[in-house]
């Protein structure tokens, strides 16, 4: 896998299988990522390491998820410059409501750009459409994305079913820490 430009962070190994909706995305568009279990209340110094070393490790772009009480989003975006993308993760008990309120509601100065519920696949595509700007190739990707997202969605209308190709390659360990 190429250089990481991607760091997809999750407040416990519990988000995993939210966190891997991300994972297809990046690697459907060839994008590197790393990924990190980091929690702003159970391993605050790991994510102020982490956060304020990512922009000189070559990172562009952080994902940041997590539930409930969910501070992971934002403590990131008060150590970096990199933009922040928070998905809120569905909770048992308040719906996730909980996470996205806790995501969402950034003072004015630290912002996270907060996507839906779950929604760690919108992450991935804005990260995507972030790092389009730069890299053309990217950029390229990402209109015939559209196009494909058209031509689904036109299907549907006419009554067949289509599922874009989103299946990968190779899995990656998880780091705990
Ligand atoms: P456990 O399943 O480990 O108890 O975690 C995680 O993202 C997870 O969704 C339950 C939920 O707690 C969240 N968590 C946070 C933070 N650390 C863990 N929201 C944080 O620092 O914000």
């Amino acid at each position: 896998m190429t250089q990481p430009l991607v760091g997809i962070v999750m407040g416990s190994s519990s988000d995993k299988l939210v966190v891997d909706g991300a994972k297809v995305i990046l690697r459907k568009f060839g994008i590197g990522y790393e990924e990190k279990v980091l929690s702003a209340h159970r391993s605050p110094k790991r994510v102020f390491e982490y956060a304020s070393s990512a922009d000189e490790r070559g990172l562009e772009v952080i994902i940041a998820v997590a539930g409930k009480s969910a501070h992971l989003p934002g403590v990131i975006a008060s150590w970096t410059v990199l933009p922040v993308i928070g998905v809120p993760i569905a909770t048992p008990d308040l719906g996730g409501l909980d996470s996205l309120l806790s995501i969402v509601q950034m003072p004015k100065g630290v912002p996270v750009a907060t996507v839906a519920i779950d929604g760690a696949q919108n992450a991935a595509i804005l990260a995507t459409q972030i790092l389009g700007n730069k890299y053309p190739e990217i950029k390229e990707k990402l209109k015939s994305f559209k196009q494909e997202l058209a031509e689904a969605s036109a299907e549907h209308a006419h009554g067949k079913i289509h599922k874009p190709e989103l299946e990968d390659e190779e899995e990656e360990p998880i780091t705990e820490g």
